[in-house]
């Protein structure tokens, strides 16, 4: 990295979590990203950048270079099949067969600081602090609530539903937290305690927009109406925009979709307000994640840093199109028993709701499928 003997560059790689291709601005969203908008006008966009199609894989690739099958994370917990326990490959945790990015950036003179999710491990041996990061504040599981309550998305999720600082678990969130802000928070105090002027490596990886949709409270109203019309009038005005940006072909024509899911028209009046709403709070969330990472952004102009940092900016796999029912062993009627689901109440705190596969189809404009598939809507 270094420029003919000068300093090397920071570096700071930013994971959403479940978005999107099309859901910000500069691919063609509708949701305000002034942030995103901000680094693609000044860089660059990856239109050939593939993912895995779940978390854990992803996050084992970028964090290691290697096929996800060589360094642990062939499948991903809790969902190996018989013949996979035990396997090499196939630990469900990052093994140790292959350096992460923190631990040679680190031997290599670099601070290395995370903030936000990690689903690479849980034990000691297996946390960020092992990993090669010298400062981290830590989810180690692969979705929770938002909020200070840090609810698990099920009862099999509940033993990797942990947050820990610098390798300690942390046994209890402030009552004001809420994700995307406290990751934020996190690696702008790392930055500010940061004693010398070495070159950092930040690895920002938020939980939003996963399941549940949750935003703080002034947030939940900001998409309010925007959502209405359903989903090809979302569909619509996204293609469009892509052409004009030269991300597609000008003769592209709008993606059927995977026929699995119901139309906008064979929804009743009471189905389509709930499935508004549900694309309403996740608008607000990506863009209350653009927010945090603007703080963040700030805080490195602010250091007079940002002009020597590259900044990657990814989401970790597709649009999710899957209902809370999906994590086992939920049930639609454990969800309905145990979340207040009322529509008064989606994005709160006691809420678990999930866009569903009609909006997951429309956020992953023009691709085809989703989240869990490897077609290209879900890498
Ligand atoms: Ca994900």
């Amino acid at each position: 990295m270094s420029r003919d003997g000068e300093k090397p560059l920071n570096i700071l790689i930013v994971v959403a979590d479940d978005m999107g291709y099309s859901d910000c601005q500069p691919f063609g969203g509708e949701i305000a990203t002034p942030r995103l908008q901000g680094l693609a006008d000044t860089g660059a966009r990856f239109r050939r950048f593939h993912t895995s199609s779940l978390c854990a894989p992803t996050r084992a690739m970028l964090l290691t270079g290697c096929d996800n099958h060589q360094v642990g994370l062939g499948v991903m917990q809790p969902m190996h099949a018989m013949n996979q326990y035990m396997q090499p490959g196939y630990e469900g945790y990052l093994n140790h067969s292959a350096p992460t990015l923190a631990e040679l950036l680190r031997a290599g003179g670099y601070h290395t600081y995370m903030a936000g999710k990690w689903h690479l491990g849980i034990t000691e041996k297996t946390r960020p602090a092992a990993r090669g990061f010298e400062r981290s504040y830590a989810f180690l599981g692969g979705g929770a609530s938002h909020f200070a309550d840090a609810r698990p998305l099920s009862a099999q999720e509940a033993k990797q539903t942990l947050y820990e600082e610098d390798g300690r678990l942390v046994d209890e969130l402030p009552g004001t937290f809420f994700s995307s802000t406290m990751f934020a928070d996190k690696l702008i105090q790392y930055l500010r305690e940061q004693a010398d002027d070495r070159p950092f490596f930040g690895y920002l990886a938020f939980t939003a927009p996963h399941d549940p949709l949750q935003v703080p409270d002034e947030w939940l109203d900001r998409y309010q109406g925007r959502y209405d019309g359903g989903y090809d009038a979302a569909r619509g005005p996204r293609l469009d925009r892509m052409k004009q940006l030269g991300l597609i072909a000008s003769d592209l024509e709008a993606n059927p979709g995977c026929g699995l899911f119901p139309a906008w028209n064979e929804l009743s009046e009471e189905e389509r307000h709930s499935e508004a709403r549900k694309m309403e709070v996740y608008a607000a969330m990506i863009e209350h994640l653009d927010t945090e990472l603007g703080r963040v952004l700030d805080e490195l102009e602010s250091q007079d840093k940002f002009d020597d940092t590259v900044v990657f900016f990814l989401s970790d796999n597709g649009a999710n199109p899957k209902q809370p029912d999906f994590y086992p062993p939920n049930t639609r009627e454990s969800i309905e028993r145990d979340f207040d689901n009322s529509l008064e109440n989606y994005g709160r705190p006691g809420s678990f709701i999930s866009i569903g596969g009609s909006w997951a189809e429309v956020a992953d404009t023009p691709l085809s499928y989703f989240k869990t598939t490897t077609y290209e809507g879900g890498t």
